[in-house]
């Protein structure tokens, strides 16, 4: 099985593409900083919705909030362009849909089952597998979605290798990076459509998949409190039982710890 650590082809991809928008077009690179830099440069170019960009390793890979996202040749680094005719307060769902959409690909190309902590980390055997980034530019959105597959967990620093697992750790063997891209691409477009005609089918599939409600949490960032995950709302806010009652807080503003498990 080819591993494809030195190119992607992005025919392979298109050919695998069940989309009439997302991966059209696509642009692949061997090396960028982010993709979703690249991706935003191409939405206030006007690109239109669907518009990818997907790279072999990123030098600058962000998380949220300004932390880095290590991503080594290997792994699926990719961004779309949206342009949501949602309300803006829910816009986080379409975090939602991409992650609900990837876990979905993994599950299709791998059979691995990928789980979710809020607001949107890819979890498998109680490790980050990836992650999904959401940026606003304007009247567009620039959604990344990050997922170790072919990487070794050596390909980590140590540091988060601790929380880490990729496809190739769990199933013992690399997967098709092309034939994930395409799936990933195919699931979130599905997914990304779900949210447009029924939000509350999309939230509800994210819940089947979710590992926080029910869990002990401290949150730091713009909020910093201790409580009980209770509910995650209809437009993606997470609210958490505390000693001063129910708090709700917004997905993309804090960092989430679950206290009773390892994965942060
Ligand atoms: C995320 O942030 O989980 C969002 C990651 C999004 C990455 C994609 S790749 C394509 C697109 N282009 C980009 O520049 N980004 C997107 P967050 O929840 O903030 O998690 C970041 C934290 O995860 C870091 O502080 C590390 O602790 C850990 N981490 C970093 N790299 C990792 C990796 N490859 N695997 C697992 N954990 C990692």
């Amino acid at each position: 099985m080819k591993q494809n650590r030195d190119r992607l082809e992005s025919g392979a991809i298109e050919r695998a593409l069940g989309t009439s928008r997302f991966g059209r077009p696509l642009h692949v690179y061997d090396r960028a900083g982010s993709t979703n830099d690249l991706a935003r440069e191409l939405a206030d170019q006007g690109a239109p919705e669907g518009s990818t960009v997907i790279a072999l390793v990123q030098t600058g890979g962000r998380g949220r909030r300004g932390r880095s996202w290590q991503s080594p040749a290997g792994g699926l680094w990719l961004s779309v362009v949206l342009r949501p005719v949602l309300e803006a307060e829910r816009w986080p769902l379409v975090g939602f849909a991409a992650s609900v959409g990837a876990a979905a690909a993994v599950g299709d190309v791998t059979g691995a089952l990928v789980r979710l902590k809020w607001p949107n980390d890819l979890i498998a055997s109680g490790r980050k597998l990836g992650g999904v980034l959401v940026e606003s530019s304007g009247s567009a959105a620039v959604v990344g979605i990050g997922i170790n597959a072919n990487l070794s967990l050596t390909d980590l620093p140590a540091e988060v290798r601790a929380s880490a697992v990729t496809l190739m750790s769990l199933l013992g063997r690399p997967v098709d990076l092309e034939t994930l891209a395409a799936a990933v691409l195919t699931q979130f477009e599905r997914h990304h459509d779900l949210l447009q005609r029924d939000p509350g089918a999309l939230l509800a599939l994210w819940r089947a998949r979710d590992l926080t409600v029910g869990r002990a949490v401290r949150i730091s960032g713009v909020y910093d409190l201790e409580g009980t995950a209770e509910e995650v709302d209809g437009s993606g806010a997470l609210l958490v039982r505390t000693a001063a009652g129910v708090q709700r807080v917004a997905a993309g503003e804090v960092s989430l710890r679950t206290v009773d498990a390892s994965q942060s």
